[in-house]
């Protein structure tokens, strides 16, 4: 059946014209598409008529319906040069129908389309869904110029949207893209009936948006000089008094901005702009140091640039922060018509505000316990400035630290539990952890990708996102509007590498947010998918060719050690090897578990219709060792952000390696105390715990790891103690075994405890906060 299928797309390409049955690949999936016999020629004899709309409260619908219609005529006449007249009544011929006043079932965003070969009606009940309809005739015509007429196909679509929210966040102040890479960005959003732009204007690495009254912020603060990689790395921004130095920077003009809203909003495009606060605003406070705890001149006395330490936070206890705040809003909601106004809040760094007069008087007044409570006062009094202009708060989940703010909706980033409590206590909220909605993740092997901010968020895995989590119940789920993807561009600094992330994987989350849960197949998606990839590349886009990698993984079954592989491609064939050579289609075909039986490396490659698809082969060692295989108990629960091949990591056979997404579990600001069942007593002389330091991710090695031993798991004897001598301040990656050998003595139960160093160090970014334990392997010999 799938053969068959494919068969008949690879036809389709060829001769997409003149078949009379090439299969619709309407995407996001629509509720109901039948393909009917035949096709609607377009051709000088083609005309258009517009009707509805004119009953009451939609007679403005009626001159917006017009402005659809007519880009809906534009985007033929790019594709065909065919210019089609619109008239009042149907002249004889083939015409194309747009009705609006169809209301039955389609909400406030559906619509219908009914296909003949002499008639091509699309009806929706607002222009939005008319809009919709649009988008769909458009992706049954080719996706660039062609010399042939082009065809709609002969089909009955009813359609809409399962989300309100169908979101995309655009980091711009990392890296700066230009008004017509917005737009194509917006283009892309529009063709698979995205409705939500998220333009996160400000950041402490460039502000970039025109504010009149505080010239300083695109003058100064939209230009930086990057005298190293990824400077935000560093705890410090590179500013520039003198933009002649700058070597990066720029932002929009308020007329740029405009034009953009409108360019948008005729997409049907809702732009909710973002001004972070009161963190990551470093650039800010270096052009207007005086709204910060304790001004300094950032600019030195030749009115040179600095790169001394700058404070990310707007002071809470100034009112001229929230006096500059506000003017800036103002201005904001001239140009953002946007019900949203979202103002950030995420990981705000406190520590200035605990040393700030002025913060602690405003605490004393408040009667404000601590500085999280604090940072609820600052959103909370700019979410009222908000509300008294009929706008409405949206942030990141940090707002819910300290209280949040009476009608605020949460964006929840760090998991789904902020999105889970907020909803629970009746608030909206938008769903988008960083695991699968970070578009700035890997979408395929890391391997052979380009470099990435970390992660491993895969086509198939934002496929498989359920927006909705299971935690709410009926009417609270109807609290979670939607998801969005977020792309920050930390590592992303050119247009075409932002196309990349974001194609196809967009297309993924469009089908998630638009289409009914029972109309998702990923097997279907990924042959409707085909014809757009063509199209991506047609038009000169850049996207992901898809995720080839062979996930190699650890599977126990009665305490022995087997791997299992997987793809995510649904034709993928996987082969392997465990000589070392290098797999191909005349090595092993992986068919089910294979046991590991001493030390072994497992090589694997995946083909599609026989040839080899991955540049590199995955590749796994696994080592055996008394504890392989076996149960660990933690007394404090592993980072589930670090999940690593779960829950038995530690005695998986798998080594981690300076990559610390894979192979290690993770403890923030505790000690790991793990207790392994070996089964049954055994002889032991030598027991050690892998752990690595990573002074930029704030990890650090155990100050010590101590080994107990117990014949029957609740007396413990100390075996012994491995002490640290890695300096705490040494900035490379290094990985350390914790090794202690000692008499032979019989034994069944190993308790392991790996101190923590204690906060991040003097000097260090994150100097007096938690430091990380990770740790990959237990091993018992
Ligand atoms: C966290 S998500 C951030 C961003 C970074 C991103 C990188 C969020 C609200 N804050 O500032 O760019 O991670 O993945």
């Amino acid at each position: 059946m799938m053969l068959k299928q494919l068969f008949t797309i690879a036809i389709s390409f060829t001769c997409a014209i003149s078949s009379a049955q090439s299969p619709l690949h309407i995407l996001p999936q629509p509720i109901q598409a039948e393909r009917r016999p035949g096709e609607f020629r377009i051709d000088a004899g083609t005309s258009i008529t517009v009707s509805g709309g004119g009953n009451g409260d939609r007679a403005g619908d009626a001159g917006k319906a017009d402005r659809v219609v007519n880009f809906f005529r534009e985007q033929v006449t790019r594709l065909s040069g065919i210019r089609l007249p619109v008239r009042k009544a149907p002249a004889p011929g083939r015409h194309i129908e747009f009705v609006l006043g169809d209301t039955t079932g389609l909400g406030d965003e559906g619509y219908r389309i009914a296909a003949t070969t002499t008639l091509v009606r699309v009806s929706a009940g607002s222009v939005k869904g008319l809009f919709y309809g649009v988008e769909t005739l458009l992706q049954t015509l080719p996706f660039i110029r062609t010399n042939q007429p082009p065809a709609i196909p002969c089909m009955e679509v009813m359609d809409r949207p399962r989300c309100p929210w169908r979101g995309m966040m655009l980091d711009v102040s990392r890296h700066f893209f230009s008004p017509d890479m917005v737009k194509e960005f917006i283009d892309v959003l529009a063709s698979y009936k995205m409705n939500v732009f998220h333009w996160h204007l400000v950041d402490g690495a460039g502000w970039r948006l025109e504010i009149k009254k505080y010239p300083k912020l695109t003058s100064l603060a939209a230009w930086r000089v990057d005298d190293r990689d990824k400077p935000w790395n560093w705890g410090e921004v590179m500013f520039n008094a003198d933009k002649s130095r700058a070597t990066y920077g720029g932002y929009y003009t308020q007329e740029q901005v405009k034009d953009i809203v409108a360019y948008a909003a005729a997409r049907n495009i809702t732009i909710v702009p973002e001004i972070e606060m009161p963190g990551h605003s470093e650039i800010a406070m270096a052009a207007y140091p005086q709204l910060s705890c304790h001004p300094r001149d950032h600019f030195g006395n030749k009115g040179d640039f600095l790169a001394t330490h700058v404070e990310s936070n707007y002071c809470p206890g100034n009112d001229s922060s929230f006096v500059f705040l506000q003017d800036v809003l103002t201005e904001v909601m001239q140009l953002f018509p946007s019900t949203y106004i979202h103002l950030g809040g995420d990981e705000v760094d406190k520590t200035d505000w605990k040393t700030c007069d002025k913060c602690q008087r405003r605490m004393n007044q408040e009667g404000l316990k601590n500085v999280e409570e604090l940072q609820s006062y600052f959103m909370k009094r700019m979410e009222k400035f908000l509300l008294i202009h009929h706008r409405r708060m949206i942030g990141w989940d940090e707002i819910l630290e300290g209280g949040l703010a009476p009608s605020a909706t949460v964006m929840s980033w760090r998991g789904e539990d902020g999105g889970i409590q907020a909803a629970k206590m009746g608030h909206d909220v938008v769903m988008t952890p960083g695991d699968p909605c970070y578009f700035d993740h890997y979408q395929g092997d890391p391997a052979t990708e380009p470099l990435a901010i970390g992660g491993f968020n895969t086509l198939k895995r934002v496929y498989d996102y359920e927006p909705v989590p299971q935690a709410l119940d009926a009417s609270q789920a109807l609290h979670v509007l939607g998801s969005q993807a977020n792309l920050w561009t930390e590592y992303i600094s050119t247009w075409e590498h932002a196309e990349y992330m974001i194609l196809p994987r967009i297309l993924a989350l469009s089908e998630v947010l638009w289409s009914p849960v029972d109309r998702r197949n990923w097997q279907d998606f990924n042959i409707r998918l085909q014809p757009h990839l063509r199209g991506f590349e047609e038009r000169g886009l850049h996207y992901c060719k898809g995720n080839y990698k062979v996930e190699i993984k650890p599977l126990v079954k009665d305490g022995k050690l087997f791997v299992g592989m997987a793809t995510e491609n649904p034709d993928g064939v996987i082969y392997y090897s465990i000589d070392g050579s290098m797999p191909g289609v005349s090595s092993l075909r992986y068919e089910h578990p294979i046991a590991v039986t001493g030390t072994m490396r497992v090589k694997a490659v995946m083909t599609l219709q026989g040839k080899v698809m991955n540049p590199a082969p995955a590749e796994q060692s696994f080592t055996l060792n008394k504890a392989t295989g076996r149960e660990v108990v933690y007394l404090h629960p592993n980072s589930r952000y670090y999940p690593a091949d779960g829950p038995n990591t530690l005695t998986d056979g798998i080594r981690g390696t300076t990559d610390i997404g894979r192979g290690w579990h993770a403890f923030s600001g505790e000690d790991l105390v793990a207790t392994i069942d070996l089964g049954s007593s055994m002889e032991i002389g030598r027991l050690s715990l892998g752990c690595i330091q990573n002074w930029g991710q704030w990890i650090f090695l155990p100050s010590q790891v101590r080994f107990e031993l117990s014949d029957d798991g609740v007396h413990f004897r100390e075996a012994g103690v491995a002490d640290n001598n890695v300096p705490m301040d040494l900035r490379d990656a290094v990985i350390k075994d914790f090794i202690i050998t000692i008499p032979k003595q019989q034994a069944r139960y190993v308790r392991v405890t790996a101190r923590n160093a204690g906060p991040c160090p003097k000097g260090h970014p994150g100097e007096g906060q938690n430091s990380w334990i990770f740790a990959d392997e237990v091993i018992v010999e």
